[in-house]
C-alpha cells in the first residue's frame, strides 16, 4: 500500500490580488482538493493544504484554467513579490502594485517544466531553448524576497526582504525608488552565526523617464546574490550575509558595476503604522473598500462566523476585488458606491460586521504562522494557540487599563520567523512544545527589530513576565509612549 502524501499548494499572487471570479473558483477548489480551509499567508497570498497526491494535478490545472499559478511560490528563486495592499493608500496605488506584478513576472525562472509536469503540456521547446540568464543551471543559493511599500504604512514590512522597494512620492508623483538589500528574518536556535536583521537603505533609482533603470537594479541584486552568495551552508545563504560579507558598500559597488550607472542618495520618506485600515473606507478615486479581520488569516466557517461563505457569496456578485495583505486579512475592494449597500448586506447576514469591529485591539494587530500540526519545522504552536493567548493577555491588559493600546503581537513556531515576530513589539518565538522565548521592544512601523527578554516559558510565565512589565508600562510610560517604544527603551536594553 503506497503511504498517503499530502500537500501543501501556495500561490503566486504578486500584491496580493485575486479578482471575484478567481475567489469563486479558489473555493470550490479548496472545498474539491484540501481540508477547506483557506490561508492568506503573511506574504500577501494564499495556501491550501491537505492535497492528497492524487489530487494534486487536478489542484493545478484547477487554479491555471482560473489563471493562477504557483510558480516561484517556493523554492531558491524570487518568491511571491508583495506590495502595500490598501487602494486606499495613495492615488498611484495601482501604479505600484503594476510594479510588483511585472517584477514577479521578469524574475521567474524561464524553465516550462511546471507546465510539462502539471499541466501535460507537450514539451515545447527543446531543452537548449530553456537557458536561463538570471537563475542558468544552479538558481539562487536560496529564497529571495522583494517587497514594494507605499509610505507611510508599512504593511507590507519592506525592511524584512532581502530585496525592498520603498516608494518615493513627492507632490503626488511617482519619483522612484528607494532600494534597501539584506532583510531576512531567521535564525536558529543556538548557533550565534545566524541572525534576523534588517534590510539596509543602499541608495535611489528613479523612474521618472523610463523604469529601465529600476528593472535593471532589481536584477542585478539578484545576480549578485547568484554569484556571491554562500552555496555551501544553507544557513547562511540568505543575501544578509551576502551584504554582511560583502560589507554595504562593497555591496554597492558590485552591484553599480553590474548596472553601469551610481545609485542616487536615497530619498527622505515617513512611515508611521503597519496597520490594515479595518472596515469601510473610501479612497479619493470614491471607491469603496472593506478591510476583513481574518484571525491569522484562516478563512473557515464556523457556527458563530461563516466567514467563507460570506466572502463566496460577496465573490459571487462580482462586485469587489479581494486583495490580501501582508497582515493576513482581505480588503474586499473597488466597490463603487451604488454596490456598497448590497455587500455591506452580505457582510451583516454572515455577522463579518460586527465581527471585524468587535475584535480586541490587541487582536486586530496581530499575526501567527501556520506551525502544527502542518509545518514540519515547528517547535511549538502558532496560529492554533496565540488567539488563546491573547484572549489572556487581553485579560491582563484590562486589569491595568491597558485596555484601549495598539500592541503588535506575533508568533512564531519555531525561530524562521515566517510570521515576522521579530518585528512586534512582544514576540513569541516556539521553542518547545508549549514554551516560547518572550521577545520585546520592536516599534510600530517595522524599523526596529525586538529584542530577546526571557527565554522558553510556559504560559504561566509569559503571563506573569507581561504582568509585571504591562505594570512597570503603565506607571513608568512617557506621554503617548507605545509599549514596545517603552521596553526598548527600559526592558531590553
Ligand atoms: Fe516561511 C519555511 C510557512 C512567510 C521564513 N514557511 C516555511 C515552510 C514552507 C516550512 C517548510 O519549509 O517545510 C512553512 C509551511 C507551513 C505550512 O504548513 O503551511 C512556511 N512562511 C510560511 C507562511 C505560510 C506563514 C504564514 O502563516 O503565513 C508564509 C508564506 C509566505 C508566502 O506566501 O510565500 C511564510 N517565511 C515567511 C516569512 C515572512 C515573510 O516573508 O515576510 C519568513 C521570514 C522572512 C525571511 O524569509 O527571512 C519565512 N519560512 C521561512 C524560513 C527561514 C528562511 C531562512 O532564511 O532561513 C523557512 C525555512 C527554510 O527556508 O529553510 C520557511
Ligand atoms: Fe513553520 Fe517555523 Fe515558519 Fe512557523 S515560523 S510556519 S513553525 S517554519
Amino acid at each position: 500500500l503506497e503511504r498517503l502524501y499530502s500537500f501543501m499548494i501556495r500561490l503566486r499572487l504578486p500584491g496580493g490580488f485575486l479578482t471575484p471570479e478567481q475567489w469563486v473558483a479558489t473555493h470550490n477548489i479548496a472545498g474539491d482538493n484540501s481540508t477547506g480551509v483557506i490561508k492568506i499567508t503573511t506574504r500577501q497570498t494564499l495556501q491550501l493544504h491537505g492535497i492528497v497526491k492524487s489530487k494534486t494535478k487536478p489542484t493545478i490545472k484547477a487554479f491555471n484554467q482560473a489563471g493562477l499559478d504557483s510558480i516561484a511560490a517556493c523554492g531558491d528563486v524570487n518568491r511571491n513579490v508583495v506590495a502595500s495592499a490598501n487602494p486606499l493608500e495613495s492615488p498611484l496605488h495601482e501604479r505600484i502594485y503594476q510594479y510588483a506584478d511585472r517584477i514577479s513576472e521578469y524574475l521567474l525562472p524561464k524553465t516550462r517544466s511546471y507546465y510539462d509536469i502539471w499541466l501535460d503540456e507537450e514539451k515545447l521547446v527543446e531543452k537548449k531553448d530553456e537557458e536561463d540568464p538570471l537563475y542558468q543551471d544552479r538558481y539562487l543559493p536560496r529564497k529571495f524576497k522583494i517587497g514594494l511599500v507605499i509610505p507611510p504604512n508599512n504593511d507590507s514590512d519592506v525592511f524584512a526582504q532581502d530585496l525592498g522597494l520603498i516608494a518615493i512620492i513627492e507632490n503626488d508623483e511617482l519619483k522612484g525608488f528607494n532600494l534597501a538589500v539584506g532583510g531576512g528574518l531567521s535564525f536558529t536556535h543556538g548557533n550565534p552565526e545566524t541572525y534576523p536583521r534588517l534590510a539596509t537603505e543602499i541608495g535611489f533609482v528613479s523612474t521618472e523617464e523610463s523604469d529601465e533603470k529600476l528593472f535593471k537594479a532589481v536584477y542585478e541584486v539578484l545576480t549578485v546574490q547568484r554569484d556571491f552568495g554562500n552555496r555551501t551552508d544553507r544557513k547562511l545563504a540568505r543575501l544578509k550575509y551576502t551584504v554582511d560579507r560583502m560589507g554595504v558598500d562593497g555591496f554597492r559597488q558590485e552591484l553599480e558595476s553590474r548596472i553601469g550607472f551610481a545609485l542616487e542618495e536615497a530619498r527622505p520618506y515617513v512611515l508611521t503604522t503597519r496597520q490594515d485600515h479595518y472596515g469601510w473606507r473610501q479612497s479619493n478615486t470614491g471607491l469603496w473598500h472593506y478591510t476583513v479581520y481574518v484571525e491569522n488569516g484562516r478563512v473557515l466557517d464556523t457556527e458563530q462566523l461563516p466567514m467563507k461563505a460570506a466572502l463566496l457569496a460577496v465573490a459571487q456578485t462580482g462586485k469587489a476585488n479581494f486583495r490580501f495583505t501582508c497582515n493576513q486579512n482581505v480588503i474586499l475592494s473597488d466597490i463603487t458606491p451604488e454596490d456598497k449597500a448590497a455587500i455591506e448586506q452580505i457582510l451583516v447576514l454572515y455577522n463579518l460586521i460586527p465581527h471585524t469591529e468587535a475584535a480586541s485591539l490587541v487582536s486586530k494587530n496581530a499575526m501567527a504562522c501556520v506551525a502544527l500540526p502542518t509545518c514540519p519545522l515547528a517547535l511549538a504552536e502558532a496560529q492554533r494557540y496565540l488567539p488563546e493567548l491573547i484572549t489572556k493577555i487581553d485579560g491582563v491588559l484590562a486589569q491595568h487599563g491597558l485596555q484601549d493600546e495598539e500592541i503588535i503581537i506575533r508568533m512564531t513556531g519555531c525561530p524562521n520567523g515566517c510570521g515576522r515576530s521579530v518585528l512586534s513589539e512582544i514576540g513569541f518565538v516556539g521553542t518547545a512544545p508549549g514554551h516560547y522565548n518572550l521577545n520585546l521592544g520592536g516599534d510600530e512601523q517595522g524599523q526596529r527589530l525586538n529584542k530577546l527578554y526571557r527565554e522558553n516559558l510556559d504560559e504561566a510565565a509569559i503571563l506573569q513576565e507581561l504582568d509585571t512589565a504591562f505594570g512597570l508600562f503603565k506607571q513608568n510610560r512617557l506621554a503617548g509612549e507605545r509599549f514596545g517604544d517603552f521596553a526598548y527603551r527600559t526592558l531590553v536594553n
